[in-house]
């Protein structure tokens, strides 16, 4: 047996109750079976891959809070440190109903994958809770998120630990949590990232992950000889990803036709107007349907998913396995030759398998998660640079380096893929290019 499959297997052993996890850690570890291969002594040796699988610690905590009504709940609230052998801990906190420990060391795994890609000094870390924000007046989330970071405080600070958004946490989340961070600690330091610009929030961190994905898509289709001009896009979600990618694959010249929340999707054949949608979503806080009756021509699919509908490229931007291997044989079989992903882990293990076929049969293009939407966090980590140096970059400098940043990856990716004998497989490419500045970081640092 194989160290990354005696590894992969004692996880399972250890976490049967994990399978978000257990998913995340077999794709990465089955692709980093190059790179091990090529040190398998030096790894074996230090316990490089059993101490990569695990985090440093998981914080877990209840979050009491009383609604509008005086009626009391309680969430479950959490904090992965997964690995700090690069930086301190970073990663977004995520408020939605499913959030558990699976998921989270889903995405902190990743994480840890993704910020060494940046090329910035940032471990990686996950949060959240279960805690769904949909429906809660703004009092309602205020007291949740004071709740939750009169616990979290205790573990966090700019050089240890820094967390942002995910879904369910943006803008007015991260305030609230900030303000009461702030009250318990008496310090103003950049301990969260996403803030609002007037107390230390980076120009261009809102648009970063959606931009950054719209930036290395446009990479990795020139890379192609293709350009994304005049391309018809599919984009799933609404959110902050979905609407920046929007925005950007139209000024890019593309025609982005989709977008959906988790009750249906809207066709909009003119392509998508971003006003509204900001309208709709960042204002009114609406479900997507209202569009349908704002936009002309536009229609709403109710309980759908956009992937039926014909493209050039697919941009999904709301959560993990919301492409199926059939989804991916839909949008292959209505001509779509390109998928970049804006959420983690959009595509399942059958849609990757799929993207892979076609991508040795005709040169499908598949950029994975952990590079394509690593913008968001790289502008984090510009975020905390501007804190530490107590001064604020132009949107214009901020958006250069985030867009040479993402050049850079698709670079490191492409030829890492090439550099082990994978060439154009992006997804090998993409977990070995992250992983070797996190190997050499923990070799060099001891069995810690
Ligand atoms: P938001 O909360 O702003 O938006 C999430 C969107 O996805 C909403 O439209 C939401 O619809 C939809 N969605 C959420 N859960 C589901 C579900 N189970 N089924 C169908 N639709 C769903 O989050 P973000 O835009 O910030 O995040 C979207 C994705 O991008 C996530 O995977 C996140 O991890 C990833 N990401 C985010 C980054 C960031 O900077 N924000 C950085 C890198 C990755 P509804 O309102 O109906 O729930
Ligand atoms: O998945 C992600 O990269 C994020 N949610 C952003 C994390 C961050 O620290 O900006």
């Amino acid at each position: 047996m194989s160290y990354v499959e005696e590894v992969y297997q004692n996880l399972e052993k250890k976490h049967p109750a994990e399978p978000e996890f257990l998913e995340a850690a077999k794709r990465i570890l089955d692709s980093l079976d190059p790179i091990v291969k090529a040190h398998e002594d030096v790894y074996r040796k230090n316990a490089l891959l059993e101490r990569f699988v695990e985090p440093e610690r998981i914080i877990s905590f209840r979050v009491p809070w009383t609604d509008d009504k005086g009626v009391n709940h309680v969430n479950l609230g959490y904090r992965v440190q997964f690995n700090s052998a690069i930086g301190p801990y970073k990663g977004g906190l995520r408020f939605h109903p499913s959030v558990n420990q699976s998921i989270l060391k889903f995405l902190g795994m990743e994480q840890i994958l993704k910020n060494s890609l940046t090329s910035l000094p940032i471990g990686g870390g996950k949060g959240g809770s279960d805690f769904d924000p949909h429906g809660k007046s703004d009092a309602e989330v205020m007291r949740f998120c004071q709740s939750f970071m009169t616990e979290l405080f205790k573990y966090i600070g700019k050089d240890t630990d820094v967390p942002a958004g995910d879904i369910g946490v943006g803008g007015r989340e991260v305030g609230f949590l900030y303000g009461q961070y702030k009250r318990l600690t008496g310090l103003y330091e950049g301990v969260l990232t996403g803030k609002g610009l007037s107390f230390g929030g980076s120009l261009a961190r809102t648009e970063a992950t959606g931009y950054g994905l719209v930036y290395i898509t446009d990479e990795m289709v020139k890379g192609a000889g293709k350009t994304l001009a005049g391309k018809t896009v599919l984009v799933s979600g609404s959110g902050n990803v979905a609407q920046y990618a929007v925005k950007k694959a139209t000024e890019l010249g593309a025609k982005v036709v989709t977008v959906s929340d988790s009750a249906g999707y809207i066709y909009d054949p003119n392509g998508i107007n971003f006003e509204v949608l900001c309208q709709i979503k960042q204002v009114e806080r609406a479900r997507i349907k209202v569009y349908a009756d704002r936009v002309p021509g536009s229609v709403y699919h109710e309980g759908e998913k956009p992937w039926g509908e014909k493209c050039d490229i697919a941009l999904p931007c709301a959560t993990q396995n919301e492409i199926t291997g059939s989804d991916a044989e839909k949008l292959i079989a209505n001509g779509c030759w390109c998928v970049a992903e804006g959420a983690n882990m959009p595509s399942d293990a059958d849609a990757i398998d799929r993207y892979e076929k076609a991508r040795v049969e005709s040169g499908f293009l598949f950029m994975p998660a952990k590079a394509a939407n690593a913008g968001g966090v790289a502008v984090s980590a510009l975020e905390m640079s501007q804190n530490s140096e107590r001064l604020s970059w132009s949107f214009e400098e901020v958006d250069k380096k985030l867009k040479d940043i993402m050049v850079n990856i698709y670079k490191n990716v492409s030829t890492t893929a090439e550099k082990y004998g994978h060439a154009g497989d992006f997804v090998t490419g993409a977990n070995i290019a992250g992983f070797e500045k996190v190997a050499d970081a923990m070799l060099a640092q001891g069995l810690v």
